[in-house]
């Protein structure tokens, strides 16, 4: 006794994390009057996804696991232009929560926003581990929104998902916006990008999609008002027959979108994590 070198602190770090307390704290960040149209809940999905979107099955490299997209090498890759906002508004919460890893962090946030903007119920794991710059994935691995149906498959069936998973996926659509300076698309794809809704599936369906005539890449806009947009791999849900019969069944029915959308996209932030045996599943109350 007495020649232990090592501390015998044994609680690995992601036990120290009130979990609950964070998931509250998330939700406090959501609004802010002077951001886009109100809320960061969208630009947290979208954090959350490109941090988890890189998994490549075959290599098993890739995923949510390390938060490397916190790195320049992978923040700067064109895909993940603008995600800076997400990261930044999350970042006194690291401070706050020093246990908690980024990837565990980013990840959760957007369960917080699908939850909390009105989305179903995700269920999260914690564990998580940070990973250093060398971890980072090349660039390349998240999907090109100028393209179709054979792209998008080529990308999502690379991370392990399945045509009615990604028909799933894409209903979080619903939120946000376009950004010239990000991506250089423009417009929201409906008229309530702060609440999670089936409506990209019905929006898709019901208007009427044109070019949109600008400098800019090519888009859509819908015909009647010019207000809101689709983009050409969105597009690709219309034309493709097989992905259509998703669209048509999430469009008549809002809870079989919601029941299948938490499936996939838990199923997306946990990619490629090696998670502690003991990680408990959560199932978080959404607040209110
Ligand atoms: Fe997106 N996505 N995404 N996306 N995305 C953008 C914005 C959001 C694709 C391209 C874009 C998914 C799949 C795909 C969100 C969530 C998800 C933008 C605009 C582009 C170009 C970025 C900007 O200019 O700010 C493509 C090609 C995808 C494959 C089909 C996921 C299913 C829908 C996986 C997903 O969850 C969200 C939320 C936004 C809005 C971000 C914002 O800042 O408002």
């Amino acid at each position: 006794a007495g020649w232990y070198f090592y501390s015998n602190e044994t609680t690995p770090s992601w036990k120290k994390v009130n979990y609950n307390s964070v998931y509250k704290d998330i939700a406090g960040l959501l609004e802010d009057e002077d951001y886009d149209d109100g809320s960061y809940g969208p630009v947290f999905v979208r954090l959350a996804w490109h941090a988890s979107g890189t998994y490549d099955k075959k290599t098993r490299t890739g995923g949510s696991d390390g938060g490397t997209i916190r790195h320049t090498a992978e923040a700067g890759h064109g895909a993940n232009n603008g995600l800076e906002h997400a990261r930044d508004r999350l970042e006194p919460l690291k401070k706050q929560y020093p246990n908690i890893s980024y990837a565990d962090l980013y990840t959760l946030a957007g369960v917080v926003a699908v939850q909390e903007l009105g989305g179903p119920t995700v269920r999260w794991r914690p564990g998580r581990e940070d990973k250093t710059e060398a971890d980072c994935t090349p660039d390349g691995r998240l999907p090109d929104a100028a393209q179709g149906a054979d792209h998008v498959r080529d990308i999502f069936y690379r991370m392990g998902f399945n045509d009615q998973e990604i028909a799933a996926l894409v209903g979080a659509h619903a939120l946000g916006r376009c950004h010239t300076s990000r991506s250089g698309f423009d417009g929201p794809w409906n008229a309530s990008p702060t609440s999670f809704t089936n409506f990209f599936y019905t929006e898709l369906l019901n208007s009427t999609w044109v070019p949109k005539k600008w400098n800019g890449p090519f888009q859509y806009v819908d015909k009647e008002s010019g207000q809101f947009m689709m983009l050409p791999a969105d597009m690709a849900f219309k034309k493709d027959s097989e992905f259509r019969k998703y669209v048509e069944k999430y469009a008549a029915d809002q809870d079989a979108f919601f029941e299948d959308f938490a499936k996939a996209f838990s199923k997306l932030l946990e990619l490629g994590v090696k998670f502690p045996e003991d990680a408990p599943v959560y199932e978080f109350k959404t607040l209110e």
